[in-house]
């Protein structure tokens, strides 16, 4: 078999990197590598560029942090140029802004669209990786780089019926690319994290009637959107040198904002209701940094979380409603915090109603109606707002074959193992690009997105100037790493929450906190001090010309 598979592997395209996926990661990395002399091919199951942004066109869609920061910041002149119209750019923006880049850096002749990769398997007699994509064609690599995406799998739930009905059926995270007109509809909304609460109002504006189907009532701060000044912006550019130093360096969630020097409780009522107030006022994601202890103490928490609930009740007028609206069975920010416009004031709208399927389940789904409770909801169109197999459900949809056949599945059948989020032992050769056990989506995602591709490309260029093979992670680091990112999380309040990044969003997926919550800029040091010494915890095997060398 593998004396078969290397002569496969003789005859097809060869390149020094295969990347998977050409969202913002994978352009990124395909710049750099254009940059460095490499050869590389660029896999892409979407037509066009742009991961996230590509798939989620749903009503409402925008990034939940900052434009002028959710950007690259390799290129100054691009920083420089690029015209980001509101402080949230809407997802037609973003991807405006993702083929602009894709043209700007030459990146498309080295794509191709439209084509899954399917299965990756690792040579250990060429120490080459053959990597079969859905056109049936193989072609070998050195090094393949995963840029899936931590929230590209979109999750269909499985409710009985669900196939059999007769209206429209979307998915927030695979939306068609024509517009969707819900005007004079009856629609249903399944789901209330950040993708239903953003979709909600702007569907309610459409629709003849919306029922909106909550299991689990979530924190949501207002997101305060607004066109852009052209202050606003001057300000960013002009000060984007130290704005991106600090997001990298010193802020846990690459986001530049000012850092809290105290505890919730440091405070008296007055004060920390009115710095609560004035964070609420402003409105974005940086609300939870109003104090440093938000997220590690339970009380200082409590605070927090009944300022929201009581803005929750002063805006929903009818007190039953509010009242199940008000998260009560997770800390605030233990699941990812919403940013809406406009989300509970939509129930005060009389075509939108909240239906609780936590006490009153969904039973099934006929051919006209969602039924919850023993009651029939006749709907014409269904949005499923149901979110993600996150951070794994990409990679684990490709057969990947590493050291004596076993499969990265197998591997993490108990949960992800990872060395820094980057690489898995007995995987040589293959990077993941904000993998699990990186901070990755506890953070501003260019930030991370950029620095796991630097490293990724100072180390094969490391590796070519030395005439290197292989580079695994060991062993015993990852043990190390992953008893670590465990211990860090547990420190933490997040794991009280049933939360994608506990995988309990996906029956029978192993509950382990995935990311890494050491924040940004402490985990960047330790990335960059393992490179320093010599990529410290991994092993890397050399040509003889290596050998000779050392
Ligand atoms: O998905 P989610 P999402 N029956 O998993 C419910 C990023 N994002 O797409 O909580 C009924 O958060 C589920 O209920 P429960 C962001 O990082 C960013 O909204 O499991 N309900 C929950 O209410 C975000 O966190 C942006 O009880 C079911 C909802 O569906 C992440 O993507 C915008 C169900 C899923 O919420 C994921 O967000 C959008 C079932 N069988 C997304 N299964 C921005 O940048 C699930 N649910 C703004």
């Amino acid at each position: 078999m593998a004396a078969l598979q290397s002569v496969a592997a003789k005859s097809a395209a060869s390149y020094d990197v295969v990347v998977v996926g050409a969202g913002f990661a994978g352009m990124y990395m395909l710049h750099k590598l254009h940059v460095q002399g490499m050869t590389a091919r660029v896999f892409e199951q979407g037509s066009g560029v742009g991961g996230t942004w590509y798939w989620n066109r749903y009503p409402g869609a925008r990034c939940d942090v900052e434009s002028m920061q959710y950007s690259y910041s390799f290129s100054d002149e691009l920083q420089q140029d690029w015209n980001w119209s509101e402080r949230y750019a809407p997802q037609p923006e973003i991807l405006a802004y993702a083929n602009h880049v894709a043209d700007r850096f030459n990146l498309r002749s080295d794509i191709q669209f439209d084509t899954g990769v399917e299965r990756a398997e690792f040579d250990e007699r060429a120490n080459i990786w053959s990597v079969t994509t859905s056109d049936g064609k193989t072609v070998t690599a050195k090094f393949v780089v995963l840029a899936t995406g931590c929230l590209s799998n979109a999750r269909k739930p499985d409710i009985k019926g669900l196939d059999a009905f007769k209206g429209k059926v979307y998915h927030t995270g695979h939306w068609p690319h024509e517009p969707v007109d819900f005007c004079g509809q009856r629609v249903a909304v399944i789901g209330t994290g950040s993708s239903g609460i953003q979709a909600v109002p702007v569907i309610a504006e459409q629709a003849r009637q919306l029922t909106v189907f909550q299991r689990t009532a979530n924190f949501s701060i207002p997101a305060r959107n607004a066109a852009l000044t052209e202050e606003e912006r001057k300000w960013f550019r002009q000060n984007y040198p130290e704005v991106r130093r600090f997001a990298r360096e010193e802020a846990r969630a690459g986001i530049y904002t000012e850092m809290p020097d105290r505890g919730a409780l440091d405070d008296g009522d007055n004060e920390r209701r009115s710095k609560y107030e004035a964070r609420w006022q402003r409105g974005g994601l940086t609300f939870m940094s109003v104090y440093n202890n938000l997220g590690i103490d339970q009380t200082a928490n409590d605070t927090d979380a009944d300022f929201v609930r009581e803005k929750i009740a002063e805006i929903v007028k009818d007190p039953e409603t509010a009242k199940l609206l008000q998260p009560n069975n997770h800390p605030i920010g233990s699941k990812r915090i919403c940013i809406d416009t406009e989300y509970f004031a939509a129930f005060n709208r009389p075509n939108v109603t909240l239906v609780d399927i936590k006490s009153n389940p969904i039973e099934e789904i006929t051919s006209n109606a969602v039924r919850a409770g023993g009651k029939d909801y006749e709907v014409d169109a269904i949005v499923l707002a149901t979110g993600f197999d996150a951070m794994t459900g990409s990679v684990a949809k490709i057969d990947i074959r590493g050291r004596n056949g076993q499969t990265l599945n197998q591997k993490w059948a108990e949960g992800p193992k990872t060395y820094l989020g980057l690489m898995s032992a007995g995987f040589p050769n293959l990077f993941v690009i904000t993998g699990p056990g990186s901070p990755s989506v506890l953070s501003n995602m260019i930030v991370s997105i950029e620095q796991h591709v630097d490293w990724i490309a100072d180390c094969v260029v490391y590796m070519r100037d030395r005439g290197l093979e292989t580079m695994e992670a060991n062993k015993d680091a990852e043990d190390k790493w992953v008893a670590h990112v465990n211990e860090v999380a547990y420190t933490t309040l997040y794991p009280q929450a049933n939360s994608w990044y506990m995988g309990a969003n996906v029956p029978g997926k192993p509950r382990i906190f995935m990311p890494y919550i050491g924040g940004v800029g402490p985990y960047r040091q330790i990335c960059n001090e393992v490179a320093a010494k010599g990529y410290e915890g991994f092993t890397m095997a050399g040509t003889e010309r290596a050998r000779a060398a050392s």
